[in-house]
């Protein structure tokens, strides 16, 4: 009983100490190969990237020609409560360093957004996002260091080896510069309720190293978790980065399969802009003055 107490203790203590000083890394990380990255995206904010490199927030997978699959918490500016515009963001890939371009770099703006209008930042529920890239990968033409990637079509079991790729926090506590990539294990859905108490909800799976050291952290959330070649689990949220017990959690992408898959960029429930409706009025308001008597 003590025991627990003092678990709680360090918990919360911890707790306040990591939300003060982010300290988080994907720890033990080795250097990607392309090979195993070409659906690897930088997701990166338009206002800080002046600095090619320097506006990274969050890691994605190509599941289409134009089509990127990453968390909703990263198409979401906190501060403000609400969700960014698509012209907010710039999406890279086909680099392995995140400053580097080259002629294999594609650079896209991006068209449109869509996120599991369930979402809460508070739970971490249904922390899944899309984005419908302008330029995405040519079609009809093989790219050298770009590719997308499929979904998982079957639940993964547990206790497997999966690559969780990112250039997020390493244990120097800044980004890396270049694409990182770390073995995780997946674990039971009811071993990692009770490690997480109420937390993990049912769409959530989590992979780490019971023993710690070895983790996905901040910057390395939207990217994917892959096993078998497909990716399974989306970068989400954890109790700290690689602490022994307290595994990552990943949005489940087979659980979300569907949604993904229906999403495809003609929304219609995408709000017309304003710009639009202005100009339909006007179109309006003109033919009914040419045809006054
Ligand atoms: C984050 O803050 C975050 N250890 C991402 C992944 C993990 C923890 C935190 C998993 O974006």
């Amino acid at each position: 009983m003590r025991g627990l107490l003092y678990l709680c203790c360090w918990l919360v203590i911890s707790g306040e100490i990591y939300a003060q000083v982010p300290e988080s890394r994907i720890i033990n990380g080795t250097l990607a190969s392309v090979a195993d990255t070409k659906h690897m995206v930088s997701i990166r904010l338009k206002k800080n990237d002046r600095n090619f490199g320097s506006g990274h927030i969050c890691g994605g997978s190509l599941i289409g020609p134009n089509k990127v699959l990453t968390a909703a918490h990263c198409l979401f500016n906190s501060s403000k409560k609400r969700y960014r515009k698509a012209s907010e963001f710039v999406v890279v890939m086909g680099t392995l360093n995140r400053f580097e371009r080259n002629n294999g770099t594609i650079v896209s703006e991006v068209s449109s957004i869509a996120y599991m209008n369930t979402f809460t930042t508070e739970s971490m529920r249904d922390d899944v996002g899309v984005m419908f890239l302008r330029t995405g990968l040519p079609i009809n033409s093989s790219h050298p260091t770009v590719a997308p990637i499929q979904l998982a079509t079957e639940p993964t079991p547990s206790g497997v080896t999966c690559q969780v790729s990112g250039w997020g926090r390493t244990s120097q506590s800044s980004l890396s510069n270049v694409l990182l990539t770390a073995n995780v294990t997946t674990i039971r859905h009811k071993t990692c309720s009770t490690i997480y108490l109420g937390s993990l909800l049912p769409g959530m799976l989590c992979a780490g190293q019971l023993k710690g050291g070895t983790d996905s952290c901040q910057g390395d959330s939207g990217g994917p978790l892959v096993y078998d070649g497909r990716v399974i689990g989306v970068v989400s949220w954890g109790y700290g980065c690689a602490e022994a017990g307290l595994p990552g959690v990943y949005a489940d992408v087979h659980y979300y399969h569907q949604w993904i898959e229906e999403r495809n960029g003609n929304s219609a429930l995408t709000a017309p802009s304003l710009t639009h409706l202005l100009s339909l009025w006007f179109g309006c308001a003109f033919w009914l003055w040419l045809r006054r008597k």
